[in-house]
């Protein structure tokens, strides 16, 4: 089956979105009375963060049971209701599939454990541990009776064996189960790291000592194959891989039709423009360097998966964009850059409101396992502790997490949130921007439409025009229409010489005339019509 080029995607992390039994917990039941909302946004596909039976280690991605709904989230009946509901909307669901690792809660880990023959080797268990490192920090390897297991993440995900056939099977029927019940495809995380060719020691690395053990193997690739071949072929799907450290070359190995792998993957390269050797050394964001990043990718893979924001990355805007003085700009200017690329466009839920970063005060404030087991990391090697939380404030992944913003009040539910709501839900929600017409979930609404009504955003290719320090000028051109994207992603007006004429499409400021001199954070996008004769 050929990959719809058409979609829009937009990601639920459910514990977030929509509380519908005053838990503090976003839940199912709560995503369903949010189906028309996320209709109304015009986009095509759901990908739902992990909503299965977990402990909630890694706030689902430690999974315990494939086939059951966490009941925080609510049941399966939920789940169908979800699902059918979004068909009956013209929306498709696609699931995270985390198959690296499970939940060490896992009943085949319990029996792992216990030394059950059958599951045994489900794991990966040594007498003594290596000295590989977990992408959480510190050792990747714990100790329980007498052995140690494999851990890539944290001790409470234990990695599966992909070396054990029966692991295959297992995961082959979890796949079909969920295809069988309606949904779409699956977001597969971090897929290109389930593959160990061997134990052995790696080279001594700030992070991840070890990964040229496990990272982007063939054997991954045969992995991708079988599952492509014995279970998605049999339905419609739509599949995204979640690929760490990738190349472009990379990339396309995971994505060329004729491979048969994967439909697209996310990669992290233009996460990585603003941080020096890892995620928590930030430096100061130059956007000539996405600029170039975006531009290598768009030229040099075959289909991109775009995105500037998830469950795991810092707010867009407070991080590439202004989130104080050119919120709106930036927040549109952002989207205007997301939508003309080539490739699928995602949305993470709050982006299409222009959600900050959350304004956490203190360490209690955070949840996630990761932000907390880098802080203390961050003690051992000796960094103050008042750097060490300003480093947390940057980049935790709770920056994504806070509760939806629906309304002045928060909206989200009724009582207070798992998570502290963000003071500036306030200013920014959904009630409000939904009534005005200039917001920037409005001009979100707009760029979809768009998108939709022209081929070319979607089948056009891509050539720059110009690249400076805060300009961005490129062509997208099929055979009907030619689109000219300018971005200025700068608190300076900045001037633009070559300048295309054809028709304003959409542009984030109004203005008597749009001629040479850019606005702060001004971006517009220009059509023209190719004359057949
Ligand atoms: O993330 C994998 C990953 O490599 C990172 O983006 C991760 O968020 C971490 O910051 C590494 O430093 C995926 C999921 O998206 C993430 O939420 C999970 O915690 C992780 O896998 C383990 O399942
Ligand atoms: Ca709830």
């Amino acid at each position: 089956m050929a990959l719809n080029k058409d979609l829009v995607v937009y990601q639920i992390y459910p514990r977030s979105f929509k509380d519908s039994n005053d838990d503090g917990i976003g839940d199912i039941k709560g995503i369903i009375s949010k189906l028309n909302y996320i209709k109304s946004l015009g986009v095509d596909v759901l990908w739902l963060s992990p909503v299965y039976k977990s402990p909630n280690d890694d706030n689902g991605y430690d999974i315990s049971d494939y086939k059951a709904i966490n009941p925080e989230f609510g049941s399966m009946k939920d789940m169908e209701k979800l699902i059918s509901e979004a068909n009956l909307r013209g929306i498709k669901i696609i699931m995270d599939l985390v198959i690296n690792h499970t939940s060490d809660e896992h009943e085949w880990f319990q029996k792992s454990v216990q030394g059950d023959p059958k599951y045994k080797n489900y794991y990966i268990w040594k007498d003594k541990p290596n000295n590989w490192t977990s992408f959480f920090g510190g050792k990747a390897w714990d100790k329980i009776n007498n052995q140690y297991y494999l851990h890539l993440f944290s001790k409470k995900q234990p990695d599966l064996n992909w070396h054990h056939p029966p692991v295959m099977d297992e995961i082959k029927d979890v796949m079909r189960f969920w295809l069988d019940k309606g949904i779409y495809g699956f977001r597969c995380d971090v897929i290109n790291i389930i593959f160990k060719s061997s134990l052995k020691n790696g080279r001594k690395r700030l992070v991840l000592t070890g990964r040229e053990h496990y990272h982007q193997q063939e054997g991954m690739h045969d992995i991708l194959k079988e599952l492509r071949r014995d279970v998605l072929n049999q339905y419609e799907t739509f599949t995204v891989g979640e690929t760490v450290m990738v190349t472009p070359k990379q990339a396309n190995d995971l994505i060329l039709p004729e491979r048969k792998e994967l439909d697209m993957i996310f990669s992290f390269a233009h996460m990585e423009v603003d941080q020096i050797n890892n995620k928590w050394f930030k430096t100061k964001f130059k956007p000539k360097k996405l600029f170039n990043c975006l531009t290598k990718w768009q030229e040099e893979v075959y289909w991109n998966a775009n995105y500037f924001e998830n469950h795991d990355q810092p707010r867009s805007v407070s991080r590439f964009g202004d989130d104080q003085t050119y919120h709106d700009e930036s927040a549109k200017l952002l989207a205007t850059l997301l939508f003309s690329l080539r490739g699928t466009p995602y949305i993470f839920q709050g982006q299409e409101i222009g959600m900050t970063n959350g304004d956490f005060m203190a360490m209690e404030e955070f949840k996630d396992v990761e932000t907390h087991r880098i802080y203390e990391l961050g003690k051992t090697l000796r960094i103050p502790e008042k750097i060490r939380f300003k480093m947390m404030q940057k980049t935790s992944r709770d920056n994504a997490r806070t509760p939806m913003q629906w309304h002045q009040n928060g909206g989200f539910s009724t009582v207070d949130p798992w998570l502290k709501q963000n003071e500036n839900t306030k200013f920014i929600n959904v009630l409000d921007q939904d009534s005005h017409a200039k917001s920037i979930l409005n001009y979100y609404r707009q760029l979809i439409k768009l998108r939709k009504k022209y081929h070319v955003f979607r089948d056009g290719d891509f050539q720059v025009l110009r690249k400076t320090n805060k300009i961005f000028y490129f062509k997208r051109a099929n055979e009907i229409h030619d689109l000219y994207v300018i971005i200025n992603m700068s608190k300076k007006e900045t001037i633009i010489k070559e300048l295309n004429d054809g028709e304003l499409l959409i542009t984030n400021i109004e203005k008597k005339y749009y001629d040479h001199v850019l606005s702060p954070y001004e971006a517009r996008i220009y059509i023209k019509e190719k004359r057949n004769d």
